[in-house]
C-alpha cells in the first residue's frame, strides 16, 4: 500500500511542477500523468481527464468584471491543433452556486483556435470557467480560475 501511495503523490507532484497553472483534479478522478507530445510545450493546461491540452490567454489580464475574452490554443495528447471541436464555456462562482446571467459564446476560428467571447462576472470574488469540449467521440472540460475585483 505504502508504494501505491507513493507513486500517486509523485504522479500529483509532477503534475504540478509541469502544469503551473492546472486545475486541480475533479473529486474522484484519478490523478493523470497528462502527457502530451513534443510539439507542445510543457506551458499547456490539460483538460480534467488529460484529453486535450490548451493554451490560453485572458483579455483583459487581470479580468474585469465584463467584457472578458479568452482565446484557447486546442491540441490533442499527441500535441497536433484539434480543429472543428464544440466548444461551450460558462462562468460559475462555485463559493455560492450560482453562474452569469448572459451565457458566453464560442466562435471557431479554424486550425484549432477558438475564440470566448461575453464572459460576464456578476459580482466580485472566486469565479470558474468551465470550458467544455467535444470531438467525435471525446468529450472533456478545462476549468479555469478568475479573481474579479
Ligand atoms: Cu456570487
Amino acid at each position: 500500500m505504502a508504494a501505491v501511495r507513493g507513486a500517486g503523490t509523485w504522479i500529483v507532484v509532477a503534475l504540478l511542477g509541469l502544469v503551473a497553472c492546472a486545475s486541480e483534479p475533479g473529486a474522484g478522478q484519478q490523478p493523470d500523468a497528462c502527457t502530451v507530445g513534443d510539439a507542445v510545450s510543457a506551458a499547456l493546461t490539460p483538460s480534467e481527464q488529460c484529453n486535450f491540452a490548451a493554451h490560453f490567454v485572458k483579455t483583459p489580464d487581470p479580468p474585469s468584471a465584463s467584457g472578458n475574452a479568452l482565446a484557447m490554443d486546442l491540441y490533442d495528447r499527441t500535441g497536433a491543433p484539434v480543429a472543428g471541436a464544440t466548444v461551450h464555456a460558462t462562468a460559475w462562482m462555485p463559493a455560492m452556486g450560482h453562474g452569469s446571467t448572459q451565457p458566453a459564446s464560442a466562435t471557431d476560428n479554424g486550425n484549432g483556435h477558438y475564440a470566448i467571447t461575453g464572459l460576464l462576472f456578476t459580482m466580485p470574488g472566486a469565479w470558474q470557467v468551465q470550458i467544455d469540449v467535444a470531438t467525435a467521440g471525446v468529450q472533456d472540460r478545462f476549468t479555469l480560475a478568475y479573481t474579479i475585483q
